[in-house]
């Protein structure tokens, strides 16, 4: 104990003349430290050859020994930092650069799906969103893509377990959504869709659709082409070049590409269209199969699909030339954005 004792004092003395409160530490530390002289003394008492009395009277004293050591650290970090400079009310520096706010911003794929929604909702559209793992019979056998045809080859994707998957586009709710609504229905979904696809400027294997589907009686292509018209010139409020041309889906028949003049090269070749032109909305009317799988009477109703590539729009829109941008997690894509909230 004598020995505890002298260490304590040593202590107070040291902890008194601490100058700083980085020599203060170093007192606590070397003396009271779970290394420290103290903690090791205490350690090393043999306790075999005490009574219990006196057990009990060495661990009270070692208690009060080691309060007043850790009250006199206190008392001298109270003083060095009542000594050290304060910051005069004069010392401000009105020059001083401020630090700035960061302002949030959407998403330009965010963006242009909010004006989409607005677009469709206009014109009598419901906005419904469907799940992104999916069934492989609403994601393809429902949409007459059996597990032998060649066009699942195109539409490679990420397996889960339970023969579910990661959607690979949003047609996956056209069967699941007329099952559930019946006819007459005008709807949008956009969201999500995965493939398992070499990525370039324009492809990646995270993408976004917006798919869109109108059931009702006597709907025919010219319907499918106004609706269309409508939404280029809504997007993109200008005169955009656009292609019809015959397209294969085996859920649509007859079936077309809407390809988009490419508005970052003005159609004439890029590395993000290639040709001049950009696939953006295929679509066409429902296969009378499809409407019988979501339990409507093709001889009573017909309707139309199409399907937005509404990543590439997003890139069209706001001139992004390579769709890695969009994915890649950097704010400074998001930043350009935020004035257009
Ligand atoms: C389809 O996915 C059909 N479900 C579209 C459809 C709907 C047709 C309704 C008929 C009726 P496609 O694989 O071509 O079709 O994709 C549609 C659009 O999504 C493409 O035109 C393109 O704009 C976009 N897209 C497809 N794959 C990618 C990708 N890997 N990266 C970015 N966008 C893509």
């Amino acid at each position: 104990m004598q020995e505890i004792k002298e260490k304590l004092l040593q202590a107070i003395e040291a902890a008194k003349s601490a100058k700083s409160a980085d020599a203060l530490e170093k007192v606590r530390i070397d003396f009271l430290g779970r290394k420290g002289m103290i903690t090791t003394l205490a350690k090393n008492v043999d306790f075999s050859k005490m009574s219990v009395e006196e057990k009990k009277s060495f661990g009270s004293r070692l208690n009060e020994l080691k309060n007043l050591a850790t009250e006199s650290l206190a008392a001298a970090n109270a003083a060095i930092q009542e000594s050290a400079p304060r910051r005069k009310a004069n010392d401000l520096d009105l020059t001083a650069p401020g630090k700035g706010r960061r302002f949030g911003a959407l998403h330009p794929i965010t963006l242009a799906q909010m004006e989409l929604e607005d677009i469709f909702q206009g014109m009598g559209f419901s906005v419904l969103y469907g799940p992104e793992v999916e069934s492989e019979y609403f994601c393809f056998e429902a949409l007459n893509i059996p597990h032998d045809h060649p066009a699942r080859d195109m539409q490679d994707t990420f397996w889960l377990k339970n023969q579910l998957i990661l959607r690979t586009h949003t047609s996956a709710n056209q069967v699941r959504t007329l099952k559930r609504f019946g006819a007459p229905i005008r709807a949008i979904f956009p969201g999500r869709c995965f493939r398992y696809e070499s990525v370039d400027p324009s492809h990646e294997n995270t993408f976004y659709q917006c798919e869109g589907l109108v059931v009702d009686k006597d709907i025919s292509v010219a319907n499918l082409i106004a609706v269309m018209r409508t939404i280029l010139s809504q997007v993109f409020r200008r005169d955009v070049k656009v292609r019809l041309r015959p397209g294969y889906f085996p859920f649509v028949e007859p079936g077309f590409e809407l390809d988009l003049n490419c508005l970052l090269c003005g159609g004439k070749g890029c590395p993000t269209c290639g040709d001049g032109w950009i696939e953006l909305i295929p679509c066409g009317l429902i296969h009378p199969e499809v409407l019988r799988h979501g339990g409507i009477d093709p001889r009573e109703y017909s309707g139309f699909a199409f399907g937005v590539g509404l990543t590439r729009l997003a890139m069209m829109k706001y001139g992004v030339k390579d769709i890695r941008y969009l994915n890649c997690g950097d704010l400074r894509v998001n930043e350009q954005f935020s004035t257009l909230l």
